[in-house]
């Protein structure tokens, strides 16, 4: 094995960031030991923005994990990464095709279609008078499509009975809803789904509330 192979992987990470939380997940489910590296999105206009932060990842944002000797950023390639060179343990893509293509169809809607839209600069841009309301309003519209796409791929998780890739990003996604305050209750295929995930340790483990950059005060609150 490489030096940079035997390395123990880092991963920045923000306690809050649903993206980060994905990464975290999944790094759990397989049992991959890692050292948490805290960037904080808010301390001091956002630790992202430092100049420090610039050649780990110039896009600004976490996670970003290092693995192998590679600087990886965007979650769900580097969970792809992660099924790929670690094979063993929990698989988080199916081996058929067309199964496969249901977890990447949740997870994209998720990643690509919902928590853009919500991310922090976003709602900084749309300014403290209309955030809550814009957010509100695109999580809502994204989990009324996603429900209605998880309501053909569900079992007991979100495709199949199997922990995927596509359940790594809806916890974090149905957290950052109540955050706004969504009535959840529209999507209860969503809510049983995710009332299963939460009694797996990978997901407590995972959960911003367990993150040694939490604050005190909402630490425990799982
Ligand atoms: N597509 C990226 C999105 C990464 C992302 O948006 N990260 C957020 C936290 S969840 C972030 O760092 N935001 C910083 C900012 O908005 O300034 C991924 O899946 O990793």
């Amino acid at each position: 094995m490489s030096s940079a192979a035997a390395a123990k992987p880092i991963l920045y990470s923000y306690f809050r960031s649903s993206c980060s939380w994905r990464v975290r997940i999944a790094l759990a489910l397989k049992g991959i030991a890692y050292e948490y590296r805290a960037i904080s999105l808010i301390k001091d206009g956002g630790e992202q923005f430092k100049d420090e932060f610039r050649s780990v990842n110039p896009q600004r944002e976490v996670p970003v994990l290092e693995i192998d000797g590679h600087q990886l950023a965007q979650s769900l390639a580097i969970i792809e990464y992660l099924e790929e060179t670690r094979p063993d343990g929990a698989s988080l893509l199916p081996k058929d095709a067309h199964q496969r293509a249901l977890v990447r169809q949740v997870s994209d809607a998720i990643a690509q279609g919902i928590q853009p839209i919500q991310n922090l600069r976003v709602l900084n841009h749309v300014g403290d008078e209309k955030k809550v309301e814009w957010a509100r309003h695109w999580i809502n519209h994204g989990l009324a499509g996603l429900e209605a796409l998880l309501a053909k791929t569900h079992g007991k998780y979100s495709v199949g009975d199997t922990v995927t890739m596509a359940d790594c990003t809806l916890v974090p996604q149905l957290y950052n809803a109540r955050r706004f305050k969504v009535d959840l209750s529209q999507f209860p295929i969503a809510l049983a789904i995710e009332n299963e995930l939460i009694k797996l340790d990978a997901f407590k483990a995972a959960h911003p509330s367990a993150q040694p950059d939490c604050p005190e005060s909402e630490r425990g609150t799982q």
